[in-house]
């Protein structure tokens, strides 16, 4: 079930798809044959104050630099919101579809204005400039969409914590970008639970004294602590300003946000993305991967605090006037149906989700899916990790009842949009490839030593050249941008992914050859979680690496070293389990703890971490070369004692 099975175009798709199969071998070769004429002419999708007449400055050696309609002047939120009025003011702009079924909310372009215009006035009265960070700690509510619009409109840089992590991790994300303005709600709701976000930002704001102020939305009405002066009530301050803001005239090359992501070393490091080029590439492949059309409902299941929130939620939708709908619950509440309850409550035509929540559902057989109707669907799209064969066929004969085709969408916080997937009209599926590159895309498969392999092959997945959606940096830091990127593989963008090309010419992602793990489709730095563990008291070492896990894709897996003198035990396994989701979040919670006397190490000391995932795997039998080691009999003891059985 890989390379034979594949699903033709449809021909009712590519009959009225903006793209065919002609049209994507044409204008594909013209994007890479002349990528300035190319972008040149796509550049203008999107409304700008002063039009741009240079389209691209990049270079990947050297003094590493990313540069796209460089001297032209635009407004993100005139165009997402503004540009819209004229044609579409009445039309839903966002349907907001709460944790709650009974609650739901339709927000016209008009309403979004307004919304819009008014938090941007608030943002100005309390002190935000044009460059100041904001950063936005809420759940998928429209506030979120507002906040983002908001700042883009006064030219502030907004940079969004998923309301899933710890008061440690926001409040090391504020600091590192120095910003003096939160915005967060009193709790947040999923699955009926509640998250209490403002007494989080409390937390984190008490260790970050350059914040000023804190603007919290009421969302549940929960009870929040109150600092006067610092504290302000959203509904009470866009009450206090006019409906009427000027969009700010911000610069191509302007950052529009930061958002932080997990890399193989450190902190997390906070990938800078662009005004111009990232409007572009964000709409652009917004239109032709789903092949939106208007009055279409579209529906994108991730959180505004990934980059897919950003981009296929907020921005590239409301850049091409989309109807989009933002959900903040979960899958399985109040039941299991729930996806598909709210396909046929809003007459979803387009739907995107990842692989994690597809396995899930899946679990629980066809029942609860077959009885919804799912008719409005249209197009259905993957994102996140890999997706299995056996998930992408359910995903395709269940829920799309074989209708629908799948964009199986590979990208990264990084690339700002996608990069490969199939268009709907124009490629035909071959389930868990993500099959070719979009426009301007030119993906390169290298060896180890950077050699550029041909034809059909395997190994690490580069880009050969930039497209506008590109971060430009990393805040703070161009020098870890280079390293990070651009060090590993001369002259090429490494993404960190390994892949394979098939005889096809299409491309499948095989996982991450670095040090991140995916734990149901998000990023995770096993060295975050390493020092996590470490900070505990009683840890003397730590060692994380990924194993296979059914539903989450990747779980994670600690090998932990005690101090001298404790003593392992199930309670203090639970202890570090719990220890890890206060620092990091719960999605870093380990899902196995091996205790570990000691670890595999070279005679150098380095953690030989290929054996570490090995054992992990329950793959000891082959463990390679270990004639390295310091201490061999480290490993026999690990095996033994192993944790994966399965
Ligand atoms: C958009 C997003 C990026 C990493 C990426 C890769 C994995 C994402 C994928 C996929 C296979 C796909 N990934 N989409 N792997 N097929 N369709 O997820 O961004 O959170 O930065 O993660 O996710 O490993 O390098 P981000």
């Amino acid at each position: 079930m890989s390379d034979n099975s594949f699903f033709p175009v449809k021909p009712e798709i590519a009959k009225t798809a903006y793209v065919d199969e002609a049209a994507y071998a044409r204008l594909y070769e013209q994007s890479i044959n002349d990528p300035e004429a190319f972008w040149g002419e796509q550049g203008k999708r999107i409304d700008w104050i002063k039009p741009y007449s240079k389209v691209k400055d990049v270079s990947y050696t050297g003094d590493v630099h990313i540069k796209w309609f460089y001297d032209g002047t635009l407004n993100v939120s005139a165009n997402c919101v503004d540009r819209h009025l004229a044609t579409r003011g009445d039309q839903t702009a966002i349907i907001f579809e709460g944790d709650d079924p009974g609650v739901s909310k339709h927000i016209t372009y008009k309403e979004l204005h307004e919304q819009v215009c008014r938090l941007a006035n608030v943002l100005k009265k309390n002190g935000v400039k044009k460059g100041d960070r904001v950063t936005i700690y809420l759940p998928m509510i429209p506030e979120a969409a507002y906040a983002m619009l908001a700042c883009a409109r006064v030219g502030a840089i907004h940079s969004i914590v998923f309301g899933g992590f710890s008061p440690d991790s926001l409040k090391d994300r504020i600091v590192d970008c120095d910003s003096h303005f939160v915005i967060t709600s009193d709790e947040g709701l999923r699955g009926g639970r509640k998250v209490p976000l403002k007494a989080n930002a409390d937390k984190a704001v008490a260790a970050a004294p350059g914040v000023q102020h804190v603007l919290v939305v009421k969302h549940t009405g929960g009870n929040v602590a109150w600092t006067e002066g610092r504290d302000l009530w959203y509904h009470e301050e866009i009450a206090s300003v006019s409906a009427d803001c000027p969009p700010e005239e911000m610069s191509a090359e302007d950052p529009l946000f930061i958002l932080y992501t997990s890399g193989s070393t450190g902190k997390p490091k906070g990938v800078l993305h662009t005004t111009g080029g990232y409007l572009v590439y964000a709409s652009m492949t917004h239109q032709y991967v789903f092949d939106y059309k208007d009055g279409e409902v579209y529906w994108c299941t991730a959180d505004v605090g990934w980059v897919t929130g950003h981009s296929y939620i907020v921005y590239g939708p409301l850049a091409n006037g989309a109807t989009t709908l933002m959900f903040e619950g979960v899958p399985t509440y109040p039941d299991i149906s729930r996806f598909w309850q709210v396909v046929d409550k809003h007459k979803v035509n387009i739907f995107y989700t990842a692989p994690t929540a597809i396995r899930s559902l899946m679990r629980e057989g066809e029942g609860p899916v077959k009885k919804t109707s799912r008719s409005s669907l249209r197009i259905l799209g993957s994102v996140g990790e890999p997706i299995n064969p056996e998930a992408w066929l359910w995903y395709y004969n269940v829920v799309g009842d074989g209708r629908c085709p799948i964009v199986d969408t590979w990208w990264q916080t990084e690339t700002g949009g996608i990069l490969i997937t199939p268009l709907p009209g124009a490629i035909g599926q071959k389930p868990g490839s993500a099959t070719k590159p979009f426009f301007g895309v030119k993906p390169v498969v290298v060896d180890n030593d950077g050699k550029e392999l041909e034809g059909e092959t395997e190994g690490n997945l580069c880009i050969s050249d930039s497209w506008p959606g590109q971060m430009r940096t990393v805040f703070g830091d161009h020098e870890r941008f280079v390293q990070t990127y651009f060090s590993t593989f001369a002259g090429y963008y490494f993404t960190g992914d390994g892949c394979r090309r098939d005889a096809d010419g299409y491309y499948w992602i095989t996982g991450r050859v670095d040090d991140v793990i995916n734990v149901s489709g998000h990023r995770m730095g096993t060295a975050e979680v390493e020092s996590a563990l470490v900070a505990h008291p009683k840890v003397a070492e730590a060692a994380v690496v990924g194993y296979p896990h059914d539903l989450k894709g990747q779980g994670i897996y600690a090998y932990v070293t005690l101090n001298a003198g404790e003593s392992p035990t199930e309670e203090l396994r639970k202890e570090l389990v719990a220890w890890v989701r206060k620092e990091i979040g719960p999605i870093a919670s380990p899902d196995l703890i091996q205790w570990s006397p000691g670890l595999p190490k070279t005679r150098s000391g380095k953690i030989m971490r290929r054996i570490l995932r090995k054992i992990a795997a329950n793959e000891h039998d082959s463990l390679g070369d270990t004639s390295t080691l310091a201490d061999p009999t480290v490993v026999t003891d690990l095996i033994e004692n192993r944790m994966n059985n399965a």
